[in-house]
């Protein structure tokens, strides 16, 4: 009943906390026969990655990521596969005002009544630390859905505050640090985190995400439909507060006359469906949104309570993201991956074939 895993035919068990000596995963169903080096898990942990420009948090961890188990002469056996990474930068003293405080809008609170004890140091096991695992995972679910399908996923920064990124080239992304495919809002977006930084608060982000190639038939119905399974794999990312699926909530304000894709000769007209109907893939590209809120570890001082009840007031200190959304990106694909990998391989099972 802990709920550490994800997926059914393809499971990815996460472990560790933020502070705590290593994290790792294991990926459980993942199928034999795929090429995989350390340097390729590498390679997209470094997209998620702390410290890589001044508007994220300045931890320096290096993600080395060890293969422990269900790789053997750079192949995948079918086994379980197990990856670990040190941790080897975590300051638990920053922590050690806090220790007995929740900060508000922080997952602090939740933990402390439900389980009568908190790993403070980083906010243990509720830290964006574990969203390592979800990379490296999703990098070989990401490669293995290219290698047989095509399947081609990209997430990009779609507004960060009140900035709402237009003409979007995606192409872009991975040419900035803010993952933004318009390079002449950079310059903006800029000036907003270092004005942000100074002030020592933070802001959220709507992280948008698209699937290319996805063929027709996933998702099962009536309790795995595949967009309620894409919105439980988004909703289960820290300080993720919202997932819409192709129109969204604009769908609310629209007329059916507009929202129905229509057909001709075979081909959909729009897409305000996001590639799902009744919870299976049409074949149309998977279109959704995540929105992210604004990080509370924060040194602007604010109001709460100790675990004895007694009010105080709470300052953190530390390394933190200004917006957590922007580091999303690579995790918000990863969890496309892996649902979407699921999802074939569940397919295969109900379907009889891939
Ligand atoms: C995080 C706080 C910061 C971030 C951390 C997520 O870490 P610390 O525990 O040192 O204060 O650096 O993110 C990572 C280390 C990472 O690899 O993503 C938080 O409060 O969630």
């Amino acid at each position: 009943m802990s709920y550490n895993s994800f997926g059914k035919l393809l499971q990815v068990t996460t472990f560790g906390e933020s502070h705590g000596p290593m994290i790792g995963c294991v990926i459980d169903g993942f199928p034999a026969g795929m090429e995989i080096s350390t340097g390729e898990i590498k390679a997209e942990l470094r997209r998620r990655a702390t410290g890589k420009s001044r508007h994220t948090s300045q931890r320096r961890e290096k993600d080395d990521v060890q293969i422990v188990s269900g790789v053997f002469e750079g192949q995948t056996t079918g086994m379980p596969i197990a990856l670990l990474i040190e941790n080897i930068d975590a300051r638990s003293k920053d922590y050690s005002l806090i220790k007995d405080q929740f900060r508000p809008g922080h997952a602090d609170f939740t933990y402390w009544h439900k389980f009568g004890i908190r790993d403070y140091r980083g906010g243990g096991r509720s830290s964006a630390r574990e969203t390592t695992m979800r990379v490296a995972a999703g990098m070989l679910a990401k490669k293995w859905l290219k290698n047989h399908f095509n399947i081609v996923i990209t997430a990009w920064l779609e507004q960060l505050g009140d900035i709402k990124i237009d003409k979007k080239d995606l192409s872009l992304i991975d040419d900035n640090p803010f993952f933004c495919p318009n390079s002449t809002q950079i310059p903006d977006l800029e000036s907003y985190m270092d004005r942000l930084r100074k002030k020592g608060d933070s802001v959220g982000a709507n992280i948008g995400v698209q699937a290319c190639n996805v063929p027709i038939g996933l998702g099962e119905p009536v309790y795995a439909k595949l967009d309620a399974e894409i919105a439980l794999a988004m909703m289960s990312i820290n300080a993720s507060k919202g997932v819409e699926i192709g129109a969204g909530f604009d769908s609310v304000g629209q007329y059916g006359s507009v929202h129905r894709d229509e057909i001709i000769d075979g081909e959909f007209q729009s897409n305000y469906a996001g590639g799902i109907l009744g919870g299976i893939s049409t074949g149309q590209d998977i279109l959704a949104n995540v929105a992210f809120k604004p990080t509370s570890s924060l040194r602007l001082p604010a109001k709460s309570i100790d675990k004895f009840g007694n009010n105080v007031t709470v300052v953190t200190k530390g390394r933190h993201d200004p917006c957590v959304g922007i580091r999303a990106v690579p995790i918000v694909e990863s969890m496309m991956a892996l649902t979407l990998m699921d999802h074939i391989l569940r397919n295969n099972a109900v379907c009889g074939k891939y």
